[in-house]
């Protein structure tokens, strides 16, 4: 990771089927998560092993609130890995939502983005008969058998951050950013910008596989398609690290000679990249000859987006733990719940850009970043 990670967990967050995310101006939520602060961890995340035991053997449907009972409900979450800020952010926000102070015991698997881990780590919180269980999918596919094994067992499940291709009635409810929205953001900004000046764009893109990977590229081509004058010359995976995004950026200077558009599908990629064009002698941001779109607007990214030297940066908010927290209680109350809830993105522009599509940023919008 570029920097150091301070993640301010102070959120701005509704529940509702659409959920607005901070910052900018956009005026958000009605409510706000209380503000805690906790330094994310800069080591690596621990082995993918299960860390903790102790199954609740009470029957979800008829427990009550912890905090009108004094019951814990034990969560599994199968956590995609650490390869991000993102998911730092992502994975702290899960541990301060289910604490034990709230009413819960949480397991917590980082599958190091290893598909057999992650299936693995679902399969066990299913033998330990969790009370719910929380997936963070690796990849879209490959995930019916296990859903109907976590079914028949009784075990209501939550997809979160990311989506699977599995049919819906295998799961009780998905919790994320709409990526294909964020791609077409990123595309309709681009647009905008060149206003009808020809790009010639490479592309570095998240994990193969990912609907985070699927769903940004889906969005970016849908408005790509609507540009003649823009070419696509490459599209290769960094894998959502910033290392892999510096080793496609160096193989892509080695291929092409001529582009004046990198989109990065995750800050840390963006940052990777820019160590590669600064090594090479390639400018970038909005004095220089490469034109980066980022995702996430982390903290970082969006410093580098105040400082110019990203132009675009599309937000996906980590901050989602609440939603999973309140899906939880209400099903721990006998209450329907959504199939869906929605978190919905901002775009981030460089001082001196302004857009229709994106607010503009200034230090109060930096400053306001909670990760
Ligand atoms: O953009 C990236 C992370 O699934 C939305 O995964 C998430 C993505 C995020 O590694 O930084």
């Amino acid at each position: 990771m570029k920097k150091k990670l301070a993640v301010l967990l102070a959120g701005t967050m509704v529940m509702a089927s659409l959920v607005g995310c901070g910052g900018g101006d956009a005026a958000p939520a009605e409510t706000s998560a209380p503000a805690a602060e906790t330094p994310a961890e800069e080591e690596e995340a621990p082995a993918p092993e299960a860390e903790e035991e102790a199954p609740e053997a009470d029957d979800a449907a008829e427990t009550e609130a912890p905090a009108a009972s004094g019951d814990t409900i034990s969560v599994g979450f199968a956590q995609v890995g650490h390869e991000s800020d993102w998911r730092a952010a992502n994975t702290q926000n899960y541990q301060d939502a289910f604490s034990e102070a709230n009413g819960y015991e949480l397991s917590f698997v980082d599958a190091d983005n290893d598909n057999a881990v992650q299936l693995e780590a679902v399969r066990n919180f299913i033998q330990q008969e969790m009370d719910y269980i929380c997936i963070a999918p690796i990849e879209t596919a490959g995930w019916d058998t296990v859903l109907q094994e976590a079914q028949d067992a009784g075990i209501p499940v939550l997809i979160v951050d990311r989506s699977v291709d599995a049919d819906p009635s295998l799961y009780t409810t998905q919790i994320g950013c709409d990526m294909v929205a964020e791609g077409e953001m990123a595309g309709n900004w681009l647009g905008e910008y060149l206003d009808g000046a020809e790009a010639k764009i490479l592309v570095i893109e998240g994990s193969v596989g990912a609907s985070a990977t699927l769903g940004r590229t889906e969005g970016f081509n849908n408005i790509a398609a609507q540009h003649s004058e823009w070419e696509i010359l490459d599209s290769q995976s960094g894998d959502f690290t910033q290392a892999g995004g510096q080793e496609v950026m160096e193989s892509f200077i080695k291929s092409y000679s001529d582009f004046n558009v990198v989109v990065c599908q995750n800050d840390n990629e963006a940052y990777g990249a820019m160590d590669a064009m600064d090594a090479a002698g390639i400018t970038y941001g909005v004095d220089g000859d490469v034109i980066i779109i980022s995702f996430d607007a982390t903290h970082d990214g969006l410093q580098y987006t105040l400082d110019g030297k990203i132009n675009c940066n599309v937000e996906c908010n980590p901050l989602q733990a609440e939603f999973a927290a309140e899906v939880i209680q209400k099903l721990q109350a006998g209450e329907a719940v959504d199939a869906q809830t929605v978190v919905t993105d901002q775009a981030f522009v460089a001082p001196g850009i302004t857009s229709q599509y994106a607010v503009t940023m200034t230090q109060e919008v930096l400053d306001g970043r909670a990760y």
